[in-house]
């Protein structure tokens, strides 16, 4: 595989470009968790200290968001900053990209958004904490995440902890299928739930190290197929949550965005900032220490994959 230059409407950190350009290992992070998806200030310190994980993984961390209408590639302390606190930036899916680079904003980018600018930046792993899905109720509403969409479309590996409950986990799984999304257990025979390591549901492939999903991603890119990888790493059991606990939380933050009538973009930040209040902020322990675990991974199947060109 040859190196890649990246999109020319990108600002790419140099630090970042040369590592692209040299076909050494970068993985890509996404702003809306740090924006719209953690109260600050610990959104900007678990941003610095996921970057940090990366680097000690032997992998360049490209942390991705809008500035000024810049789509920018790679971020400074200050600009963490910004997207930590600024109330002005925007969530940025795939939908509102040429509506915030052509008016100048701030905009966190989400899974979907962050996703295709690592794609325009050639950058081949990205690591988040959830992926968006499809809703709880979705048959009525039709409200399904555009990060769907876009792992089918797409060549970016992306680790997640799977997907929370706010969502239907099983109508989740079962869009992915159709979308033909190569969904990958690491060492996991259920897909976790985010918080919880199980959710009841099996994952539709296990494989045991990143080594071999670096190999399953590079035979998938190599047959030609233009989707992505969705890679679900359970949080570690020291670090979950028990079932009981957080399905509680979450049935009484969806009870209050359904009588608070929140829809749309502002659904899924509307639940998370619950779920912290609501749990007194066990749950936000939980999701800075999966963040890290799957930045652990994803640098070592971008070290794998770089190594695999
Ligand atoms: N799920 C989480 N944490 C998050 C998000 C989802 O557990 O921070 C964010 C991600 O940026 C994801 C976005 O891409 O929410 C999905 O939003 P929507 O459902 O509006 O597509
Ligand atoms: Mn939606």
């Amino acid at each position: 595989m040859t190196t890649r230059t990246p999109h020319p409407a990108l600002a790419v950190a140099p630090e970042v470009a040369e590592a692209i350009a040299e076909g050494r290992p970068v993985v890509a992070l996404e702003s809306t968790i740090i924006s719209h998806g953690m109260p600050y200030p610990q959104n900007v310190t678990m941003a610095r200290e996921v970057e940090a994980v990366v680097r000690d993984a032997g992998a360049v961390p490209a942390t991705i968001a809008v500035l000024g209408g810049r789509p920018t590639v790679g971020l400074s302390a200050d600009e963490l900053e910004l997207l930590g606190s600024d109330p002005g930036v925007r969530k940025v899916s795939v939908r509102d990209l040429g509506h915030v680079v052509a008016t100048g904003g701030h905009g966190a980018t989400t899974v979907a958004s962050t996703m295709r600018l690592a794609g325009l930046a050639g950058i081949e792993v990205f690591v988040t904490g959830g992926l968006g899905g499809v809703h709880q109720g979705a048959e009525s509403s039709m409200d399904v995440s555009a990060d769907l969409t876009e792992l089918s479309r797409t060549r970016v590996a992306v680790v997640s902890a799977g997907v929370k409950s706010i969502l239907d986990i099983g109508r989740t799984l079962e869009m992915l299928e159709t979308l033909g999304v190569p969904v990958v257990g690491l060492a996991t025979d259920e897909f976790p739930s985010f918080f919880s390591r199980s959710s009841g549901l099996p994952v539709p492939m296990r494989l045991d190290t990143a080594e071999q999903v670096a190999a399953m991603v590079r035979a998938t890119w190599d047959l030609g197929l233009e989707s992505g990888v969705a890679v679900a790493n359970p949080v570690p059991a020291e670090d979950e949550m028990a079932p009981a606990d957080i399905d509680d939380v979450i049935r009484q933050a969806l009870a209050d965005a359904d009588a608070a009538g929140v829809v749309g973009k502002d659904i899924t930040p509307y639940l998370l900032g619950r779920i912290v209040e609501l749990s007194d902020g066990r749950s936000l322990a939980t999701n800075i220490a999966l963040v890290k675990h799957n930045a652990r991974v994803g640098a070592a199947v971008a070290v794998a994959l770089a190594a695999s060109r």
